[in-house]
């Protein structure tokens, strides 16, 4: 299969790449390094910095004799963005190339503007490329498990049927975002139904929980082909952050009482989701929706597994529930179906001690480059 992958330079652009490329896929990138420039741009950097993409790119073809190829550009360009697919020809696209942190969106009137335009115009944009260059070509697009909210009913894989006034018909499963970033993905969502609707488009949107880990098969053999691993507050999210807190010996940062609970996966996952997603792709004019996330944790239930393994590996890990900066419901019904993948093939990773310790041992062996004054929250909701 010919695979574009859109933010391909990313925590999960990156890997899926080299685990796409692996498996005998023509594999070819684009990335505006938009990730790399707003850490800097906040001094938020991540725990190792990694090469630019033609030296990992050229890692990596050193290491496995795949060649990935790249194209360094915007994708909110509308004109570079089709010459691209005009020119590889792609069977299928994977849209990672969004602002993906929620707290970022929330900084303030720039951050939040960023934040609607590239996501939004970038999927327009592949929208329209699509419809122009070959409308077959299948898009997966990373949505969120956030478009959904905290609602107190089971949430459903997209849709639900409902009944009203003795009358049925089926939805889009109701959304209530809990950030700016996450509406975005809503507005995403919304815009891709239309044009699969109008212009019988094939869409996989992935609606997936917080991811944690970075060792893939590939990236775990050699050194210098990892992705980026984020522990500060804007770019870091929860678990992977409390590896890092464990490790320095700060209280793992629990926001409010914890009892926020949200469908979580190792990042090997994420690979196989995509994939799987990728060889099954839906009828023209069809948009699938999969609940992407292999196991239900609140973050209290989180921060007390990994104090857990901590202890036994001689750390204190003290459990710390601070101010919560958000504005988010701390104890809910949560109730997600996620047997889709599973349907399809997905064989989960769970969380283990064993996991733990390899990340804790990852996290020490470069525990001297690691800013204790980016882990604190300092960005609120209200
Ligand atoms: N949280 C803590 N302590 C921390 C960090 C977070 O208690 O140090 C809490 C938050 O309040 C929240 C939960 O942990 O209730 C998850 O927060 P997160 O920062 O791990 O994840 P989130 O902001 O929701 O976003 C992440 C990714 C995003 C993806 C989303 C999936 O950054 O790209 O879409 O997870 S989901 O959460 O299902 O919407």
């Amino acid at each position: 299969m010919r695979v574009l992958i859109l933010g391909g330079d990313g925590y999960l652009g990156w890997p899926t790449a080299l685990s796409l490329s692996k498996r005998g896929h023509d594999v070819h990138i684009i990335d505006n390094y938009s990730r790399r420039k707003l850490s800097e741009v906040l001094n938020l950097q991540p725990l190792v910095t990694q090469p630019d993409l033609n030296a990992r790119i050229e890692l990596w073809e050193n290491v496995s004799g795949n060649k990935i190829s790249c194209g360094l550009g915007d994708v909110t360009d509308y004109e570079y963005l089709l010459e691209q697919v005009r020119n590889f020809q792609p069977d299928s696209v994977i849209h990672y190339a969004e602002q993906p942190s929620a707290p970022y969106s929330m900084l303030g009137y720039h951050e939040a503007r960023y934040t609607l335009t590239n996501n939004l115009i970038s999927t327009l944009n592949l929208i329209y490329v699509v419809k122009e260059v070959n409308s077959a070509i299948h898009i997966v697009k990373l949505g969120t498990m956030g478009e959904y909210g905290t609602p107190d009913i089971d949430i459903e894989e997209g849709f639900i049927d409902i009944e009203h006034k003795g009358r049925k018909d089926r939805f889009l499963f109701p959304r209530q975002a809990g950030s700016l970033y996450h509406t975005t993905k809503i507005q995403d969502t919304d815009l891709l139904y239309f044009y699969v609707r109008v212009w019988g488009l094939c869409v996989t949107d992935l609606m997936q929980g917080p991811v944690y880990g970075m060792f893939t098969e590939e990236m775990f053999a050699e050194h210098g082909l990892e992705t980026f691993f984020s522990y500060d507050e804007i770019f870091g999210t929860v678990l992977n952050r409390f590896f890092v807190q464990a490790v320095i010996d700060m209280p793992l940062m629990v926001y409010g009482n914890g009892g926020q609970t949200r469908g979580f996966l190792n990042i090997k996952d994420t690979m196989q989701c995509i994939e799987l997603a990728l060889l099954n792709p839906p009828n023209p004019g069809k948009l699938s929706i999969y609940n992407q996330f292999t196991e239900i944790f609140s973050v209290k239930e989180l921060a007390s597994i990994v104090q857990k393994t901590a202890i036994d590996f001689g750390l204190k890990a003290r459990i710390e529930h601070i101010p919560n900066p958000r504005i988010e419901s701390e104890q809910h019904y949560y109730n997600p179906d996620n047997s889709s993948f599973k349907k399809l093939g997905l064989i989960p990773h769970l969380l283990d001690e064993k996991f733990i310790i390899q990340m804790f041992e990852y996290v020490f062996k470069h525990k001297n480059k690691i800013s204790r004054k980016i882990i604190k929250p300092s960005t609120v909701w209200s």
